[in-house]
């Protein structure tokens, strides 16, 4: 029986130190040491051994389960060694591998256009004012001339949070607010989100941005609004950018125009881009309506100024040749990463 159990210890070793991997080591543990396995068969047959040896084969059993048990867990050991030591050569990084290039941010072009035009209008000295995009009705409205029955103040065309509350639809409720402040002469303008309740399309949007502008002063007259928008289209489209100006209306200015800029595209001659009239709108103006000066303290008798309002989308498409408004929304980087 001593040289049988020899003989099973002899014959693991040599599987146990011959195996390839875990799942050979498994069946060695099973061939071995299992229910059917070949130290089991020999404990099975005890009953053959007489009864005063049993004690001793038993612990001779036990102590060869005890080695073959060992040898398996030292050689299980040893894989998972193994293969913890290739796992990290296949994991190491090389450090000297050029690193993957960050995606960078950068700004949108109504960042752009709005930082060039804020940057003109500061270097004549204006000041940059913001006001809140949540309006009482009466700055957006009432104190710019517009009356109750006025379509502008009906609800679709405008956003209103109750009967009161409106979400602006211009800039200028940050004038208004700064002439009640009674500090003058003012230079200033006022950029910002403004909302309409508009259906999207390559042209309109309900929420886009405006920079409004507004000089109060004595003595300012319309020569003075005629020389500063020239001042400013040149400095935006280019020192040969020519100004007409078309009478219009608004509520808040009178009188009131609309200037148009030589096309930049084709000089003036008509192409595509000016629709062959070789000009282009880009934006609205007016002497400050004396009733306008006078709902926020400001005598009209004693002051004059002027105004204009240009939509940023609108100088955004046409400086960058976008055509199609929904792009400027969209946040595609593959669209944004051009500018
Ligand atoms: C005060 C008095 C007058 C602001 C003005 C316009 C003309 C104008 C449009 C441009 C394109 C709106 O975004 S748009 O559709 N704006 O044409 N805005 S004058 O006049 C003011 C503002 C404040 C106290």
């Amino acid at each position: 029986m001593k040289e049988k159990l020899k003989g099973i210890v002899e014959s693991a070793v040599a599987q146990i130190s011959e195996s390839d991997g875990m799942d050979r080591l498994n069946e060695i543990r099973v061939s071995f040491l299992g229910k059917k396995g070949e130290l089991t068969s020999v404990l099975k047959s005890m009953k053959e051994v007489a009864p005063e040896e049993r004690p001793l084969v038993g612990q001779l059993v036990n102590d060869a389960r005890a080695e073959i048990e060992a040898l398996l867990e030292g050689k299980k050991a040893a894989f998972a060694k193994k293969l913890r030591e290739e796992q990290i050569r296949k994991e190491t990084i090389d450090v000297t591998l050029p690193a993957k290039k960050p995606m960078m941010g950068r700004p949108h072009p109504n960042t752009i256009a709005l930082e060039e035009i804020e940057n003109i209008f500061i270097g004549m000295g204006y000041e940059v004012v913001e006001g809140p995009d949540v309006e009482y009705d009466y700055y957006n409205f009432e104190a710019l001339n517009i009356p109750a029955n006025h379509p502008a103040k009906d609800e679709q065309d405008t956003f209103y949070v109750n009967s009161n509350i409106v979400l602006r639809t211009q800039t200028s409720p940050t004038q208004v607010r700064e002439m009640e402040k009674g500090k003058l002469p003012i230079r200033m303008i006022a950029p910002g989100r403004v909302f309409r309740s508009d259906e999207v399309d390559a042209t309109h949007s309900p929420s886009f941005h405006q920079v409004e502008g507004l000089v109060i002063d004595k003595n300012i007259t319309l020569a003075d609004l005629k020389g500063t928008l020239a001042e400013f289209a040149k400095a935006l489209f280019g020192e040969e950018t020519k100004v007409k100006f078309r009478p219009h209306h608004f509520p808040f200015t009178e009188p009131s125009a609309e200037m148009d800029v030589s096309c930049f595209k084709c000089g003036g001659k008509g192409c595509r881009f000016c629709k062959g009239s070789g000009w282009i709108e880009i934006l609205g103006c007016g002497m400050v309506h004396p009733h306008v000066l006078e709902m926020s303290g400001i005598d009209p008798e004693e002051y004059t100024g002027f105004a204009f309002g240009v939509g940023l989308e609108r100088v955004a498409l046409l400086k960058y040749e976008i055509d199609d408004m929904r792009l400027l929304y969209e946040n595609d980087v593959r669209f944004l990463k051009q500018f």
